[in-house]
């Protein structure tokens, strides 16, 4: 048995910012979603041109301000390096466009809060693109959780590991706090990491305490790093649970190597990003790893679940969905679980509380 994934009832046209990895990712998913492809804007309009050719695109705009202000534009993703994305946010926001923003949201809370407060007051759908909340094995375990099949929560672990900056001479735009912000491995995937096993927990971080690491002070086009490449958790959730997790783009051999597990009193979950058609389930008797059958896993999971078992879904799955939903809300819908800029605000806050304990040494209480 397959089900779509919320599928839109019209077709939103969609304008892309920016014309890398992320936007060709964004892009593939609109399509998948059913989104027409409205055009793209970019740092030029050259920029902007090679980015319509190669993602077909449509139109190229001059710049954001043409593309907010087309009224053949009704949803603008933004992919773009982390410092612009505020600016951008605002302006398609004020032109009443709905707004899908990567990940942080913003680089302060103020322009967090700010944006936030601003989708609310338009009544505008915003998304941040936390999408391993997509895969459906990661439905399963939240389902579980929820349904008191693990018991009271006792403990969580977790890691977000990679190895594209292991090297030193390995480089990227998110290196420069000019262009990244001030964090760069816990604002990138370190979010990740805390947005997910908060959904499957349905339990939140409530204080924390951090240390961060810069490896390499220098790199390829870089130096005078002083964003982290890894950061060590110790986190404790509202429910009195305790947990360790680990952000590091400096681990060889990882490539996205994303898992969390939940242990309670009766049982345990895990879900590993790179697994994503599995679920580990832990019990003293006897612990079992479940695959993705949408015949025999909870609701949620199964709409997800756009093939049968038995042929793996992905990355881009996930992101397909979470487009799909996206734009099933703009059209009125109210799909489980969609991140909006709400969950955008929140890692914001928690990743300036992962710097200032990181800077101190001490314990950082988390707003909620
Ligand atoms: C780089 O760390 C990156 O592309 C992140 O920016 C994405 O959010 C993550 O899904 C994969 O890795």
């Amino acid at each position: 048995m397959t089900t779509d994934v919320t599928a839109p009832t019209r077709t939103l046209r969609a304008g892309f910012v920016g014309g890398g990895f992320m936007a060709a990712v964004h892009s593939r998913a609109s399509r998948a979603a059913g989104g027409g492809l409205a055009g793209g804007a970019s740092s030029s309009p050259e920029r902007a041109r090679s980015a319509a050719d190669r993602l077909g695109l449509g139109v190229a705009f001059d710049s954001v301000d043409e593309m907010v202000a087309s009224p053949d534009i009704d949803v603008v993703h933004i992919c773009t390096p982390n410092v612009t994305h505020a600016a951008i946010a605002r302006a398609a926001l004020e032109a009443g466009k709905h707004v899908i923003c990567e990940k942080p949201l913003a680089t302060t809370r103020a322009d967090a809060e700010e944006l936030t407060e601003l989708a609310a007051s338009r009544g505008l759908v915003t998304a941040v693109p936390f999408v391993y909340r997509f895969h459906p094995m990661a439905r399963e375990a939240r389902a579980r959780v929820a349904a008191g099949e693990i018991g009271r929560l006792i403990s969580v672990q977790g890691a977000y590991l990679q190895d594209w900056l292991a090297a030193p001479l390995d480089d990227d735009w998110r290196v420069d706090s000019a262009l990244g912000g001030p964090s760069r491995a816990f604002a990138d995937i370190g979010s990740h990491l805390v947005d997910l096993m908060e959904f499957v927990s349905g339990d939140r971080i409530v204080r924390l305490n951090a240390s961060s690491r810069t490896v390499y002070e220098a790199r390829a086009t870089h130096d005078d790093i002083a964003t982290e490449d890894l950061v060590a958790l110790v986190v404790e959730l509202g429910s009195g649970a305790v947990g360790t997790l680990l952000v590091s783009q400096v681990a060889p051999g990882r490539k996205n190597a994303l898992s969390i597990e939940l242990a309670g009193s009766d049982a345990s979950v895990r879900f590993e990003q790179e697994r994503p058609d599995t679920l580990w389930v832990g019990r003293v008797g006897m612990s079992t790893t479940i695959e993705r059958d949408p015949a025999r896993i909870s609701h949620d999971a199964a709409r997800l679940s756009v093939v049968p078992a038995g042929h793996p879904m992905g990355y881009q799955d996930a992101f397909n969905a979470f487009v799909a939903d996206a734009y099933a809300t703009i059209n009125g819908g109210s799909p489980e679980g969609l991140p909006r800029f709400e969950d955008g605000l929140r890692a914001v806050r928690v990743t300036e509380a992962v710097l200032d304990s990181a800077a101190s040494g001490d314990w950082v209480e988390v707003s909620a």
